[in-house]
């Protein structure tokens, strides 16, 4: 792999040593990053430190020509069996770490709700769902605000429960659920539904909101392998560094099989890269789950997961 002569040498001067040392990229280092008239205007809303693949699909998102990155958000990940009181709150420091590390600290970051909604009437707000409410009163006429959920749908639901007056100018892409294709039926017994139920529920009872879904059936075939993570990042410096060592550090308790970790599943990163590159995947409309609101959403059905990683990786390349 060749990197430009100019950004090598930067990279290998800066390393994420300790937390204080974060040294933000140039931002001619990290390729392609001009904005042009056609990008999506959204928002990232993450669980970030649940586990490693937000991470990748954050860094991934923020080298993207064609996404216009107005917030990224945190999410909390309380049903996790080592989450901390303060998920929100780790999700958060990381969302920061990344964006000083990739040299976008101006993109605005506010903090997410703590707590799940505890029923579909009631909102939990925070700094992340007023930020939500505002952009998407900020879309110009006949556009509207995509919001990307990567974990939970909390923030994003408890926006809409304080002012449904956004619902016509949002659109809500979810990471989530499982959908078996052959009989078409949902399950709900997945990481992000489960630590906020309530809020999925709200978006899908809400009717005229635009939702679409990549779902854990689809996203699942993703997978990263430990050694092409090192050949492409490791000792490069910087925000590839820190995410060589998140998977290196990283206790994955509750998978038995891998104990090296050879692979990861990332599935935060199928969806940033089907955002990135739509023409590699296929979109269906399906009926909601039965106890929702009937109506016809686009879920993610297949996704060409091989060239998706070409991408990933060809993206930070100059
Ligand atoms: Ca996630």
């Amino acid at each position: 792999m060749k990197y430009h002569k100019d950004r090598r040498r930067f990279l290998y001067k800066t390393s994420l040593a300790s937390v204080g040392a974060i040294v933000a990229l140039p931002l001619f280092s990290l390729g392609k990053l001009k904005v042009d008239a056609t990008s999506v205007r959204l928002v990232i809303d993450a669980d970030t430190a649940n586990e490693v693949d937000d991470a990748f699909a954050i860094v991934r998102a923020l080298v993207e020509p064609t996404f216009k990155i107005e917030g990224l958000t945190s999410a909390q990940w309380h049903t996790q069996a080592k989450a901390p009181n303060d998920s929100v709150g780790r999700s958060q420091i990381m969302n920061e770490q990344l964006l000083q590390l990739m040299g976008k600290s101006e993109i605005p970051h506010p903090m997410g709700s703590n707590i799940p909604m505890v029923s579909q009437e009631r909102p939990q707000p925070s700094a992340a769902a007023s930020f939500i409410i505002q952009k998407a009163h900020q879309s110009p006429p006949g556009e509207k605000l995509t919001v990307v959920t990567l974990g939970p749908n909390t923030n994003v639901a408890s926006a809409i429960l304080m002012d449904p007056t956004i619902v016509p100018k949002l659109k809500c892409i979810y990471l989530g659920l499982w959908y078996n294709l052959e009989d078409q039926t949902w399950s709900k017994r997945e990481f992000n539904t489960d630590n906020d139920p309530n809020a999925l529920n709200l978006l899908l009872n809400t009717q005229n909101l635009e939702i679409e879904v990549m779902t854990a059936t689809t996203s699942k075939s993703l997978v990263f392998e430990k050694n092409k993570v090192d050949e492409e990042f490791k000792a490069k410096g910087g925000v590839f560094d820190y995410l060589v060592d998140l998977w290196d550090s990283y206790d994955r308790f509750w998978q038995k099989t891998d104990p090296e970790k050879k692979q990861w599943t990332m599935w935060d990163v199928a969806l940033i890269e089907a955002l990135a590159k739509p023409h590699l995947t296929q979109k269906k409309k399906v009926i909601t789950p039965h106890d929702n609101f009937k109506r016809e959403i686009e879920i993610y059905t297949a996704i060409d997961e091989n060239a998706l990683q070409e991408d990933f990786w060809n993206s930070f390349k100059p």
